[in-house]
């Protein structure tokens, strides 16, 4: 029998607390046609999210208003019913709530202090955390209760590692050089930094989880840009403690890890950190990963966002492909990264059409 169909004539009250497609499949189950959701699903390819901006010049502030980041939130929900929503936030929410500076300038991304030295992560102060994320977890409480009970709220943060970058590089960084130099010259600091942000990281996500998340995601962007026994220390290792401590306080919960362009390292990734789910980028080819990682593990992605710009059969069959390599294992479809502003809304319904007539 078609699981989709029995998931839709149920409707929302008859489903009761029977998890919805994204659970399912990251428990381990091959659910056909697999559930859909698009990173950066919210944001500026949506009149509706530009209007809402408009109102809040201050990204921050967005991210902390819990009516307007409730708002967005649901949007592309509204719009194309994915399988899952995500948290409006940012992963430099969690500098930020740790008392580490954050701007977003106009066409410039983030900005950021430069931290170099021990007194830069002496300054980042854990006692500030609980109330500065007391409106993103409102948020998460809002967001859970809006949504129907088989739609999926993930929530998520950066990689210790990722958000490192950012706060090293002091914004957005083409090669992350002053980061790499410092974790090979300056090993101790670099650590400290890494053990810093993965305790905070635990406590952010424990509190979203505890708000209402159905499962976390770790967006570590940068990944792949260290060697490999970089990776396993500051990618491994953090996620695989992130994971663990929170098992502990959850049993059961899921997280879904993406370190993207880490390649064949995605498999070492997927066996060591206990993650339920490795997101894949459009450079790598799922059967290949699906070869790599353990059919326990789920996979997801991973169609170029540039695919979806242009639409048409080009997308059509980019998305073909991606289905048909992982057709008869866990996988959530996705993009490879974030979909970009200049994406036509037509597009991304005409891909969710695609994926649920699979
Ligand atoms: O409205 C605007 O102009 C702000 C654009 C924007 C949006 C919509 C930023 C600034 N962040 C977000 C939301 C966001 N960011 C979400 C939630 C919404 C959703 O997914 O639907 C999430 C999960 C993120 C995650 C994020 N932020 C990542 C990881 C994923 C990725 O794309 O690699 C990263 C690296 C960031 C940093 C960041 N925030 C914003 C920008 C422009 C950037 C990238 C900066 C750079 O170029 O390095």
């Amino acid at each position: 029998m078609n699981e989709r169909r029995q998931d839709e004539t149920a409707g929302p009250s008859a489903t009761g607390d029977r998890p919805g497609l994204l659970l399912r499949v990251l428990a381990g189950e091959a659910v056909w046609p697999p559930p859909v959701w698009l990173m950066r699903q919210a944001g500026r390819y949506l009149p509706e999210y530009r209007a809402v901006r408009a109102q809040s010049p201050d990204f921050v502030g967005l991210c902390t208003t819990p009516e307007l980041a409730t708002e967005v939130t649901l949007q592309p929900i509204r719009r194309y019913g994915f399988d899952a929503a995500i948290l409006f936030s940012d992963i430099l929410m969690l500098p930020w709530a740790l008392g580490h500076g954050l701007a977003f300038r106009e066409g410039e991304g983030p900005v950021l202090p430069r931290l170099r030295d021990q007194a830069g992560i002496e300054a980042l102060d854990r006692n500030r955390l609980a109330g500065a994320i007391a409106p993103i977890l409102e948020t998460v409480e809002r967001v859970r209760a809006a949504l129907d009970p088989a739609t999926a709220l993930i929530g998520f943060a950066g990689s210790p590692f990722t958000v490192a970058c950012y706060m090293v590089e002091g914004g957005g960084s083409k090669d992350h050089a002053a980061t790499r130099a410092m974790a090979y010259g300056q090993p101790a600091l670099f650590a400290a930094l890494i053990a810093v942000l993965t305790e905070a990281s635990i406590d952010y996500l424990a509190a979203q989880i505890a708000a209402g998340a159905d499962c976390v995601m770790l967006f570590d962007s940068w990944a792949g840009v260290l060697s490999p026994a970089q990776f396993r220390a500051h990618v491994i290792a953090p996620t695989r403690q992130i994971v663990a401590a929170l098992s502990t306080r959850f049993p059961g919960v899921k997280v879904i890890g993406f370190p993207r362009l880490s390649g064949t390292l995605l498999g070492e990734y997927a066996a060591m950190t206990g993650v339920a789910a490795v997101g894949m980028d459009s450079a790598s080819d799922p059967v290949v990963l699906a070869g790599l990682v353990s059919p326990k593990v789920a996979l997801q992605g991973n169609l170029d966002p540039q695919a979806l710009v242009a639409g048409g059969s080009a997308m059509e069959s980019e998305a073909h492909a991606i289905l048909g390599a992982l057709r008869g294992r866990p996988h959530v479809f996705n993009l490879g990264h974030g979909i970009v502003p200049e994406t036509p809304p037509a597009h991304v319904e005409a891909l969710v059409k695609l994926v649920r007539a699979a």
